[in-house]
């Protein structure tokens, strides 16, 4: 019976996805390595060549939704269900492999890739297919105004009101695959230890900000978190 952690909050990073066959941003290979991250991912970037832009999540959309849960999405969809506290995901991924292994309870602060912006009426729309600059909005018909749902640098995170209400209550904070070198997400760490929560960090390599946390557990993502999440439940 876990009884020790009332409030969890997880956050998660490219690392959790990378054995579902997604690539990370900044490891050898990583998207970064292969892209200028100033050219696909920023507003200006988008606003110089959009169709460039368009055709690089087109392609990430199409992997994004051929991509399985792993186990350690799994294992955390279980710690969800099976904590008598509460337990809120964050993710920074635009992958959906967090609600395909059952997780309910997520933000997904840096967008997600299966749903579109409308940049003419605001809203969002489930999507599968590709974007071009000439796809209408199904909402306000408007064409040339509908792009990723993604987060780009310089522009605001969402949701993070409720992400920040959740770290100031937070008794364990846990950081999973992600290097700790984009903030605010980055900055999550010291949020929680403003709460006196415990800080745990699962990843393959220390990240940016390892020394921050009060354990450190390395391994692939797969065989740490579930290891993790058996020994939560069974305390
Ligand atoms: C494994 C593993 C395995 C591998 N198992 N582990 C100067 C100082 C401070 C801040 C700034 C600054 N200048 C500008 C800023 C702000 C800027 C920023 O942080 N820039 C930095 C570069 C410094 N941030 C922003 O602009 C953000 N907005 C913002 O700040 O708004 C203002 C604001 C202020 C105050 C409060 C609130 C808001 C927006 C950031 C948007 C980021 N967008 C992206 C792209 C999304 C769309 C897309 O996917 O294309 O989000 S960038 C990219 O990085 C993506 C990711 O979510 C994000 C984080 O990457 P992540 O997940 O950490 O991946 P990696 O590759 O970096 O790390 C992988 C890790 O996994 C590694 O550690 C591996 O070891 C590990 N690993 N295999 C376990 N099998």
């Amino acid at each position: 019976m876990l009884d020790y952690y009332n409030n969890i909050v997880i956050l998660t990073g490219a690392g959790l996805s990378a054995e579902s066959g997604l690539s990370t941003f900044r490891d050898k290979d990583g998207v970064w390595t292969r892209h200028d991250l100033a050219e696909v991912a920023t507003p200006e970037g988008f606003a110089r060549n959009p169709d460039m832009v368009q055709d690089f999540y087109n392609a990430r959309r199409k992997q994004v939704v051929e991509a399985k849960p792993n186990a350690a999405h799994k294992a955390l969809a279980r710690l969800e269900k099976k904590h008598p506290g509460e337990v809120l995901t964050v993710t920074q991924n635009v992958d959906v492999l967090h609600e395909a292994a059952g997780t309910a309870k997520l933000i997904h602060m840096h967008g997600q890739l299966d749903q579109a912006l409308c940049t003419h009426c605001d809203a969002r729309h489930g999507w599968s297919d590709d974007i071009t600059t000439a796809t209408p909005c199904p909402g306000c018909g408007e064409c040339a105004g509908m792009r990723p749902d993604v987060v780009w640098f310089g522009e605001m995170p969402y949701q993070m009101d409720d992400i920040y209400e959740a770290l100031s209550r937070c008794d364990l904070f846990i950081s999973i695959g992600t290097s700790g070198s984009v903030y605010p997400a980055a900055g999550f760490v010291m949020e929680a230890k403003r709460a006196r929560a415990r800080t745990v960090e699962l990843n393959l390599e220390p990240s940016e900000g390892a020394s921050l946390f009060t354990e450190s557990i390395r391994g692939p993502a797969t065989e740490v978190v579930p290891q993790y999440v058996e020994r939560l439940l069974s305390a």
